[in-house]
């Protein structure tokens, strides 16, 4: 028996194992960091934070802050009561919806519905104006009742946000949506007739004419059947060019129109702007018209539209296009006017340029003299000179694809390509000449210079990488302050990032997303990260930062009895003391005031089978007395904010006793505002 203690005969293998514990784990975290593994841990470091003292240096030492950190944490620190100073808009992925944060401190202000139900602003379930635009949305009849929100566009006058309008489309199923920034609240939801999906919208013209909605995978227009070996001769891409009435608040189908384009397959889009104004831009992929197959032998996708060196950047003259559709040169899919893609080329209304393969972003700098495109498998962007583009468009292409597109000469257009680094992706633009491009592979954004005359703004070298900030992890797109506008303000830049891997706290297997918000103020290789912010609601692609002052929300909605839908008096609005139920045969209709604490009537009595017309009126006038109703078993449930009168419709096919109550924490007696609603067998 040995007289060895545990310790004592263990002691070395222990020591031994733990090293090779140590040792794999850090291979691990490493292995797992996405972008190549640069990233190490950041391990906290007792440092002294000059200036600070009392519980701030308490804080500061036992989290081990470095003075940056404590910087980056005040930068991002609103007290209470104060207001922010920028609003982000960002897609909200396929939750279909849009999120609402404040800049700098990011704080999540609101979730707006969009195409999908959202129950805390009775979004869909029940209110009559709620389930009108969500049915506009609806594919040939089917409900449709999400989407894939990817880029947000907000209205522009004179190429600088306006703060009346916010689009948004849904790549999934090809729609686009309207919100109205006074309320917060869609407006409408478009279908395009002509393609099932879409992927470059929304975006705007500089003064929000048109809101363009570019394709993506390639089908026959109005995506009829027709066999994937007819692929060149039957599938077609497509833009769209949407008519905004500001006046009516709507986008009208009736003056807007497609234009039909190669089966490459068109994926972002940008509108020129100043001296570029009336020409859009366009990339894409798979000019090599893959039409995938492994499983027959075929190659896959992701190589066969990657074969060719080049794909085609295709610059449309917006005027020219708009003028022979007023000319009515149109044809008709699905009672939607579409510009053939014979009659573009044969009056100038389409050009190609060759651009470095499988690209994604395409951005126009805010002169809109430059437009940048992203490589994605290339690690430069390549800038093409608007200038240039027009005088190879006068000198006459000799070159044309197959489907007779003229084709610009690469050298004659492009006017620098910058290398940036692996996989970049989207490109903003701020007030000190610098572009920002993300980089997908490197899990970097990169800062680099314009030239021409944005090369006044800086004293560094033209066309050239500055220096590049890490961010965790695989960003997609990035958002700067009014970034993507005339003027850009600098400040402030947000990462949108795909992947979150250490960043926070684990909630399981699906991690959320996570924005990252990084001060690009000062000039040269000084870019600070501030603040991560999680994003539990996926997948998020692009935002834009609009400036706060410049949105002018209502605090209620404008006369008691108002109908979001239309924007003035709801003629079913009622005041207090006219409520009412009125039966008209089979027909029970109830005219219903909801005011803290109670609704009148409280109590409802129908017949099993009857059919229920309901509008309840919030007659209150102060900001934030928002109250709710909710039915159930009806699957009814709507918000009624101050002022406004909400309707819903519903046949009574369940006898029983029904409680109905304030779903809003309106007042004390809260949960004292209910009522009665029986149906009787
Ligand atoms: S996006 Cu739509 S795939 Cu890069 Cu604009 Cu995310
Ligand atoms: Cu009204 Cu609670």
């Amino acid at each position: 028996m040995s007289t060895q203690s545990p310790s004592q005969r263990y002691g070395p293998y222990l020591v031994v194992g733990l090293i090779v514990l140590v040792v794999l784990l850090a291979v691990v975290f490493i292995v797992r960091q996405p972008g190549g593994g640069a990233e190490t841990a950041q391990q906290p470091t007792v440092t002294t934070v000059p200036g600070l003292s009392g519980e701030a240096e308490a804080i500061a030492q036992a989290r081990g802050l470095t003075p940056d950190d404590v910087a980056a944490a005040l930068k991002t620190y609103m007290p209470t009561g104060r207001p922010d100073e920028y609003v982000m808009f960002s897609s909200g992925g396929h939750s279909g919806q849009v999120l609402v944060i404040g800049l700098p401190s990011m704080r999540l202000l609101k979730v707006i519905g969009v195409f999908t139900p959202e129950p805390w602003q009775g979004w869909g379930y029940g209110a009559k104006a709620t389930m009108e635009v969500l049915e506009e949305g609806y594919v040939n009849g089917q409900p449709v009742l999400w989407g894939d929100t990817h880029h947000p566009a907000l209205s522009e006058t004179q190429g600088d946000y306006d703060g009346e309008w916010l689009f948004i489309n849904d790549k999934a199923n090809g729609r686009v949506a309207v919100i109205d920034l006074r309320d917060f609240e869609t407006k409408q939801i478009v279908k395009n007739p002509v393609a099932v999906n879409d992927h470059g919208g929304a975006m705007v013209t500089p003064n929000t004419e048109w809101v363009i909605e570019g394709g993506q995978y390639a089908a026959p227009l109005g995506w009829e059947y027709a066999s994937l070996e007819d692929y060149a001769d039957e599938y077609r891409g497509m833009v769209t060019f949407w008519k905004f009435d500001r006046g009516q608040g709507r986008i009208v189908p009736e003056e807007s129109f497609a234009l039909e384009l190669p089966p490459y397959w068109q994926d972002l889009c940008d509108s020129g702007k100043l001296v570029s104004e009336g020409w859009v831009f366009c990339n894409s992929f798979n000019a090599e018209m893959a039409t995938g197959g492994v499983e027959k032998g075929n190659p896959p996708f992701e190589a066969g539209a990657s074969q060719r060196d080049m794909d085609y950047l295709h610059i449309i003259n917006l005027n020219k296009a708009v003028e022979l559709v007023q000319a009515g040169r149109t044809e008709e899919v699905n009672g939607f006017r579409v510009l053939p893609l014979q009659t573009a080329v044969e009056e100038g209304v389409l050009y190609f340029a060759p651009e470095p393969k499988s690209p994604h972003g395409v951005d126009v700098a805010p002169g809109g003299d430059y437009i940048v495109v992203s490589g994605k498998l290339d690690p430069h962007v390549t800038v093409y000179s608007f200038d240039k583009i027009m005088q190879a468009i006068e000198a006459g292409p000799t070159e044309k694809d197959e489907y007779g597109v003229p084709i610009l000469d690469f050298d004659s257009v492009v006017e620098k390509q910058v290398e940036l680094g692996l996989g970049p992706l989207h490109t903003q633009f701020d007030n000190q000449g610098y572009a920002y491009t993300s980089l997908f592979l490197d899990s970097a954004v990169a800062r680099w210079t314009l030239g021409g005359s944005y090369a006044e703004k800086n004293p560094d070298e033209p066309w050239a990488l500055i220096s590049k900030i890490p961010v965790h992890y695989n960003v997609g797109h990035i958002a700067a302050a009014e970034g993507d506008t005339v003027s850009p303000d600098g400040k402030y830049l947000v990462s949108l990032n795909k992947w979150a891997v250490d960043r926070f706290v684990g909630v399981g297997p699906l991690l959320p997303q996570n924005f990252q918000l990084i001060d690009i103020t000062q000039p040269g290789e000084q870019m600070q990260l501030l603040y991560d912010m999680p994003i539990g609601i996926g997948e998020p692609h692009y935002a834009q930062i609009i400036k706060a002052d410049k949105l002018k929300p209502w605090d209620v909605y404008p006369e008691v009895g108002w109908d979001p839908r239309t924007q003035s008096k709801d003629p079913n609005a009622v005041e207090a003391g006219q409520e009412r139920i009125e039966r008209r045969g089979n027909t029970v209709e109830i005219w219903m005031t909801a005011v803290r604490s109670h609704f009148t009537p409280e109590i409802v009595e129908v017949k099993k089978g009857d059919r229920v017309i309901w509008h309840i009126t919030n007659i209150e006038r102060a900001k934030d007395a928002t109250h709710g109703f909710a039915l159930p078993g009806y699957n009814i449930n709507v918000s009624i904010e101050p002022g406004e009168t909400v309707t819903f419709e519903f046949v009574a096919n369940q006898d029983g006793v029904f409680s109905f109550y304030c779903t809003e924490f309106c007042s004390a007696l809260h949960l004292e505002m209910t009522g009665y609603f029986l149906v009787s067998p």
